[in-house]
């Protein structure tokens, strides 16, 4: 059947379309609108530049739908949401959806507070994302699972096995018909067929502020290319650029700890779109993905 087909095609399909599209931003410098939260606006435009988008960082919802026609994707990221920033970002939401342009949800901390659940069910409700992505509170929270209570912005140790989690984010993203990815030490990403655990990554990841955050804008950057081809791909090349990098960036001599990290991982995730537009595409024998 068509499911399995997908399945035995997926290494080739590793193989020849995420360089394709890694090779896309790079030449195409697609535009990276952010609504993102107050503590990661300049990380992100630096991770934006530097897998080769055009990062614009606006939560005026007034402008939004000028911005929607100039062809890019929207992030809206609800870290530091106010009564005020939701209706931007609802604002925003519409203004896209209007012009069919990709748009990304990360529901940071949405399972730690009244307002931030509030948030979330009213954001999902005014529109369509075509990813939602979140650390495993997050995305129970909104898949509307009752009982989940989070300390802050980090998702906390869980108790949850890989398939539990492997079938929640797919059927979330079959209920949204959209694409769901869970972050963690293992992510999980689904369009509601198909399920893949990508294991790439490095535990500084977990150490920094924004790497959820920034992973978003990445992604983002990616939906806008190829727009005809697999979103589930498209996404899974976002993943496999910013992991791969972590990973490089961590090997480095001159990197110590997280503050090292950081400087570390912008170089590579733009040495890595630099390989790749001339070809050397080395970099993806590294990649760690399953299908569960
Ligand atoms: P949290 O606040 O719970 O850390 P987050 O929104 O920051 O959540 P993460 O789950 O930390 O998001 O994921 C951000 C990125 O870091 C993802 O690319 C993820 O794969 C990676 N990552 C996080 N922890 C690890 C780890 N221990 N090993 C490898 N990669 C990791
Ligand atoms: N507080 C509000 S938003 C934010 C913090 C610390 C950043 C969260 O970033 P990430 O990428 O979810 O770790
Ligand atoms: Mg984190
Ligand atoms: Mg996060």
């Amino acid at each position: 059947n068509a499911g399995r087909k997908r399945l035995e095609q997926l290494p080739k399909r590793i193989e020849l379309d995420v360089p394709t599209h890694v090779k896309a931003v790079a030449e195409t410098n697609p535009l990276c609108h952010n609504m993102t939260n107050l503590v990661v606006q300049n990380f992100a435009a630096n991770v934006a530049l530097c897998v080769g988008a055009s990062p614009i960082m606006s939560n005026n919802g007034l402008e939004a739908s000028d911005l929607a026609n100039l062809g890019g994707a929207l992030v809206v990221n609800m870290g530091t949401v106010t009564p005020e920033g939701l209706s931007n970002y609802l604002q925003a939401l519409r203004a896209y959806n209007a012009v069919g342009g990709p748009v990304i949800l990360d529901p940071v901390g949405a399972g730690a507070t009244q307002q931030r659940r509030d948030a979330v069910r009213q954001l999902m409700a005014g529109g369509y994302f075509d990813v939602i992505k979140g650390n495993e509170n997050e995305i129970r929270t909104c898949a509307g699972m009752s009982g989940v209570q989070q300390r802050g912005v980090d998702s906390g140790a869980s108790t949850a096995t890989m398939k539990e989690k492997a079938e929640l984010v797919k059927t979330l993203a079959a209920r949204e018909r959209n694409i769901v990815l869970m972050t963690g030490e293992v992510d999980l990403v689904s369009d509601g067929h198909m399920t893949l655990a990508v294991s790439n990554g490095h535990k500084y990841l977990g150490n920094i502020t924004g790497s959820g955050c920034t992973l978003g804008t990445t992604i983002a950057s990616f939906l806008v290319v190829n727009r005809e081809d697999q979103k589930l791909l498209k996404v899974l090349a976002g993943i496999l650029v910013y992991e791969i990098a972590a990973e490089r960036a961590a090997e480095r001599a001159d990197v110590k700890g997280p503050g090292t990290f950081v400087p570390a991982f912008l170089d590579e995730l733009y040495r890595i779109r630099e390989e790749t537009k001339t070809g050397d595409t080395e970099w993806l024998t590294r990649a760690r993905v399953e299908s569960v």
